[in-house]
């Protein structure tokens, strides 16, 4: 198996559960940015030039959710995925999908409009904007942990390879964690994980 990797990306979503399943893969290491992820040779692997890509003999796929889905169902042995007739299988599904779908877009505005613009481009009511929805998203897994350790439960599920990990990178996007204590004892539970870790410093 080989994952196209870079540090403090998406892919360290899919590291980290191989870790976790305590799986052999390479790693094609990239920096983000890099020049070599728009060439043609990669472009044939993922059409954007993005990370995660993942090869699997095969199969080839990009898209974080859908490398753990996939890595889920073919070597996952029922780990991290409640089972469908559960309670939590419904809270499972929103709690993985809500990376993509609500934390990530303001975050990647926010991205684009204090580190990728060159500060003549940047807008300040863009920041402004995208700051107040990351932090509304943010607030509602604060509120969500408010009875457990984990989004869905007592135990870890792939919910935290998706929104734990983009958690995780809000806070290392500087947004504040002060008002969601929650968010803070989570982060620490998920990064003292060794198969985060090792996954963080591929
Ligand atoms: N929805 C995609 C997003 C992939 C994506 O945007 N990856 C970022 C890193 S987190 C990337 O490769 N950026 C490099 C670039 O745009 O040049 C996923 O979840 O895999």
């Amino acid at each position: 198996m080989k994952l196209y990797y870079a540090p403090e990306s998406r892919a360290v979503r899919v590291a980290w559960l191989l870790e976790e399943l305590g799986l052999a893969y390479d790693v094609h290491k990239f920096s983000l940015g890099e020049k070599s992820m728009r060439e043609p040779k990669y472009l044939t692997l993922h059409p954007l030039g993005r990370v995660p890509t993942l090869e699997d003999g095969e199969n080839r796929l990009f898209e974080s959710g859908a490398i753990v889905q996939y890595l889920l169902e073919k070597y996952g042995n029922g780990r991290f995925v409640p089972p469908s007739d559960s309670s939590n299988f419904a809270s499972y599904l929103q709690w993985f999908h809500y990376a993509e779908g609500m934390i990530m877009p303001p975050m990647n505005t926010l991205v684009v409009e204090t580190i990728l613009l060159p500060p003549e481009r940047r807008t300040e009511v863009n920041v402004k904007r995208a700051s107040k929805l990351l932090n509304q998203m943010l607030y509602a897994v604060n509120e969500n942990l408010t009875d457990k350790d984990y989004l869905v439960g007592s135990e870890m599920t792939a919910a935290e390879f998706m929104t734990g990990h983009a958690v995780i990178m809000s806070q290392r996007l500087g947004i504040d964690m002060e008002d969601k204590p929650n968010l803070v004892d989570y982060i620490n539970r998920l990064e003292s994980r060794e198969a985060f870790k090792t996954a963080s410093n591929k």
